[in-house]
């Protein structure tokens, strides 16, 4: 009922983290350019196949932008879907199945909805069918004034491969439809061709494909290589457009890409005997890049996850999370606590990693000695990922009557 709420939310804002007073606001106002970028980890970030550099551009980007090396992906069957819901509420998913199915007419408090408030126009770009993953119903729950599916694109045989239009003609068809939008806007792109099973035509393959047992690996990095080339023609062609200057891009890896099941060609190309729980967690994590025309790059080693988006973002436009209920927390506050959580209930700090039931040193990949270390972690992990299904099963936020005009100044 609703004193649920309460409790939930006295355990959200005891974790609340003050905004970086050198960054709040500094984007406020500006167009936001939300980029989910499918399959990709972080391994193949300044990594090469055979001498041949996987993400040239997002090397280069990452070194103009703020960057965070020990992010993670929190996804599980919900895959693309789950990130969208984290991302947008900085709440978990479903442990299993998919909360875009079973919760898409919940009351949120998500982003578009919050930035619609502050004078956004929200939007998702995507060249699919927009019922898939119930995007279509749960866009309109999130508060995004339009969904540009695949009917808003020119797709043909020969501008699609595996799952559909190909990124770089899906990127090119978006910059028409973004110069026709109200600004500022916040929208979300969501790539496809690093998708499995990673299809590429001959005449897209700018890298060799690996040689190992398994075909999946393989084909992963010339896809990779080719969702990295669109990216950065999208980039040329948005400075092209005269948008660049004044927006604020962020760009993440949506879930993993080279499941388990690979892991004896993985050990081979990471150069290990074998992947270990320990490295399958690291496995997990997931470029996020926050590019901000104007500000000099830094990279980061602070330890966080898809859910740290929501209330990182709205720090950056000027707006508090003071009152708001998320389980995550602004990336660069300087309370900012190294911790991140997984569905599983695996999580990470600066010095552990808990996986398998088992405590790891996360700067050796052995066990800990003293599995004690842990100890601490493993209920407050449970207790957060307790905490979100309360709000989603009980459907709390009905319960909570945020009120985002006050969202503008006050931690300012
Ligand atoms: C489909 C795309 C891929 O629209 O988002 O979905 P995924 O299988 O990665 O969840
Ligand atoms: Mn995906």
């Amino acid at each position: 009922d609703s004193s649920d709420i309460v409790e939930v939310k006295n355990y959200t804002q005891a974790n609340h983290k003050e905004p970086n007073p050198d960054l709040f606001g500094v984007a406020e106002g500006k167009n936001v350019f939300m980029i989910s970028l499918e399959s990709l980890q972080s391994f193949v970030i300044d990594n090469d196949v055979y001498g041949q550099e996987i993400t040239p551009f997002l090397n280069q980007l990452k070194e103009e932008s703020y960057y965070f090396e020990n992010f993670y992906h929190q996804t599980e069957q919900g895959k693309t879907s789950d990130s969208e819901f984290i991302v947008a509420n900085s709440l978990f998913g479903r442990s299993s199945g998919a909360v875009f199915f079973t919760h898409a007419q919940n009351d949120y408090n998500a982003l578009p909805e919050i930035l619609g408030e502050n004078g956004y126009y929200s939007s998702v770009m995507h060249a699919n069918n927009r019922t898939f993953w119930n995007r279509d119903v749960v866009y309109n729950t999130l508060g995004y004034d339009r969904f540009f599916d695949v009917d808003s694109y020119e797709v043909t045989e020969e501008n699609s491969v595996g799952w559909g239009l190909k990124d770089k003609e899906f990127f090119e068809q978006s910059i028409d439809l973004l110069k026709e939008q109200p600004q500022p806007f916040y929208t979300k792109f969501i790539t496809l061709t690093n998708h499995f099973p990673f299809e590429l035509g001959e005449e897209d393959k700018m890298i060799e494909e690996y040689d190992s047992n398994s075909g999946t690996l393989n084909r992963y990095f010339p896809t990779v290589r080719y969702m990295d080339y669109a990216v950065e023609q999208f980039f040329e062609d948005i400075k092209e457009a005269g948008l660049y200057e004044d927006s604020i891009f962020i760009l993440y890896g949506d879930h993993y890409g080279i499941s388990d099941n690979h892991n004896r060609a993985m050990a081979m190309y990471l150069d290990k005997e074998e992947i270990t729980p320990f490295d399958s967690v690291q496995l997990q994590r997931v470029p996020l890049i926050i590019h901000i025309p104007g500000h000099e790059g830094e990279t980061f080693d602070t330890v966080g996850g898809q859910i740290d988006i929501k209330p990182t973002l709205m720090h950056l436009l000027g707006l508090s999370t003071k009152e708001d209920i998320q389980f995550g927390s602004d990336l660069f506050s300087p309370e900012h606590e190294s911790y991140a959580v997984l569905r599983n209930g695996n999580f990470i700090t600066d010095d552990l990693v808990y996986a398998s039931n088992t405590c790891y040193d996360k700067h050796t990949g052995e066990e800990m000695e003293d599995p004690s270390s842990c100890e601490e972690f493993i209920p407050r992990a449970q207790s957060d990922l307790e905490y979100s299904d309360k709000i989603i099963y009980g459907d709390l936020l009905r319960f909570f009557e945020p009120d985002n005009d006050m969202f503008d100044r006050s931690e300012e």
